[in-house]
């Protein structure tokens, strides 16, 4: 069976989740700490040098890293991931969009805020983040405002990757109040009958 090493909390597991879940797969989870450091023991390690989750342990042993690189491979030849290669590089262009110009700010905002309490030390990273998620989100809402999903009339794993963080980005800081696209967007997400909570 498919394992999954993560953190129910954290976006970049939820991915995960929700992709097998939204595929029908099965899975054991396994829950790793990153507070208590149990991503870089020796053991963690072996999975994933770079000492991060998700991790995902195929059945003859193979550690996938990286959520996004995970979810291209689990959506390979469903209707998450679209054949044609221009809509398929629009994928993989939001994909690198929330990996650069999203997560690092909307993610470490609710990193520094939920996980850490907003101490003190870290509370003009925390604003820089803000403004930072901020121009991400503004990019998010553009498109989706002509569309649907982010790549066209088909939910994708560009939305999973986006919605991760996205969903919760309150906890961050953040409010949607002026992203009406968005808000209409993390709805039609979450109607998808296998759809799965981040939590739940
Ligand atoms: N680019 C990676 C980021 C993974 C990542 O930052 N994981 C965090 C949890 S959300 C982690 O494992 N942090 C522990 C650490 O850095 O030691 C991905 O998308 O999988």
């Amino acid at each position: 069976m498919l394992k999954v090493y993560g953190d129910y909390r954290s976006g970049n597991c939820y991915k995960v989740k929700l992709m097998l879940h939204l595929l029908g797969r099965e899975y054991q989870w396994v829950g790793v700490d990153i507070l208590k450091g149990e991503t870089q023991s020796e053991a963690f390690l072996a999975k994933n040098p770079n000492g991060k989750i998700p991790v995902l342990e195929l059945e003859d042993g193979t550690c996938l890293w990286e959520s996004n690189a995970i979810l291209n491979f689990l959506a390979d030849g469903s209707e998450f991931l679209p054949s044609e290669p221009r809509l398929r590089t629009q994928v993989l262009q939001w994909q690198f969009f929330e990996q650069y110009s999203h997560e690092p700010y909307v993610a470490v905002a609710r990193f520094i805020q939920l996980y850490l309490g907003m101490p003190d030390g870290r509370r003009e990273e925390h604003a820089r983040c803000v403004v930072g998620g901020y121009k991400a989100l503004k990019v998010m809402e553009k498109q989706l405002e002509r569309t649907p999903y982010l790549v066209g009339e088909q939910y994708s794993i560009a939305d999973i990757a986006l919605y991760a963080y996205t969903h919760v980005a309150d906890e961050g800081g953040f409010c949607l109040e002026g992203f009406p696209a968005i808000r209409a967007w993390l709805e039609r997400v979450a109607s998808h009958p296998r759809h799965v909570t981040m939590l739940g």
